[in-house]
């Protein structure tokens, strides 16, 4: 059975995370079905793409696969780990992405999300960022990504307490571009998709790349970067990072130690 499922119609495409036992975690086998969709949908020149979790799910998608996380010692969100090529590949696909929202959004999933272009939920959509209940070092673009969308503030609660927020605040705080009734769901996203296939798809790709060069124009000094790269390292080198995968794998609550 497919992963994640695809189609293309009228120059709209949808990818659907099709791996509901697992609450679509973002596994590299996941993560490549959708990177594999992206690429037919950018052959088939579609003018915008939907990604979305099948009707009803209780769970968009539950971040990245714990099971998948390398065990301490290693760089838990580097570089070339499929979930940040996913990152890279929606900001960089040349149509809007629309991510069409209906449950829990979690962890590295959230992030997947908010690189989206556009987000569409129900109320039943709600987000968390969990790296500091597994004792994950975040990533510094994907810092860079959260304090874009949310701001400071929201980005330091959401990050530090890891607690879910419901769609409706994610309205308020301008995460969501709408929030509608779940059974207006698909018509409203498919209505604003058709909407967007009526332009100019060049104008479009060309103001999408802009925005992204325009967004990460904050250039970090080598010695910077390198400060940063020793502060994460100290904590994915950390007894608390290894205590963190063991926790969620036995099923119990971690006990964290600061070390
Ligand atoms: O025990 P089985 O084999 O049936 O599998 C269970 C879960 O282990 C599995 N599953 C996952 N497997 C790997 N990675 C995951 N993230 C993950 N989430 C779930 O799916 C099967 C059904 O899960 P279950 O029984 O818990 O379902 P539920 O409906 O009772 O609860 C759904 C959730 C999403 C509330 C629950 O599964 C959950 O809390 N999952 C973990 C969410 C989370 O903390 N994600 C962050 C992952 S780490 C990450 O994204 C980044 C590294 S970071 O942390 O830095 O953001």
């Amino acid at each position: 059975m497919p992963l994640a499922l695809w189609q293309i119609e009228e120059g709209i495409g949808t990818i659907t995370m099709n791996h509901p036992e697992r609450r679509n975690a973002l596994s590299r086998a996941l993560i490549a079905e959708i990177l594999q969709a992206f690429s037919e949908l950018e052959a088939a020149k579609a003018r915008v793409v939907v990604l979305r979790a099948l009707p009803g799910s209780k769970v968009w998608s539950a971040g990245h696969d714990v099971r998948e996380l390398p065990m301490s010692g290693r760089d838990p969100l580097h570089y070339s780990d499929p979930l940040e090529q996913l990152i890279r590949t929606i900001r960089s696909f040349p149509a809007p992405v629309i991510a069409m929202i209906e449950g829990s959004v979690w962890g590295g999933a959230c992030e997947v999300c908010f690189t989206c272009d556009i987000l569409i939920a129900t109320h039943t959509g709600t987000f968390a960022t969990t790296p500091a209940k597994i004792g994950v070092p975040y990533n510094t673009t994907g810092l860079l990504n959260l304090l874009n969308t949310l701001g400071a503030r929201v980005a330091k609660e959401m990050l530090f307490t890891g607690l879910p927020i419901p769609a409706e605040r994610a309205l308020e705080l301008g995460v969501l571009n709408h929030l509608v009734p779940v059974h207006q769901l698909e018509e409203f996203t498919y209505g604003l998709a058709r909407e967007i296939t009526l332009n100019s798809p060049l104008s479009i790709a060309v103001m999408k790349e802009q925005l992204r060069i325009l967004e990460n124009a904050s250039p970090l000094s080598p010695e910077t970067f390198e400060r940063i790269q020793g502060l994460r390292r100290k904590v994915y080198d950390s007894k608390d990072y290894a205590e963190g995968i063991r926790a969620f794998l036995e099923k119990r609550k971690p006990a964290f130690t600061g070390e």
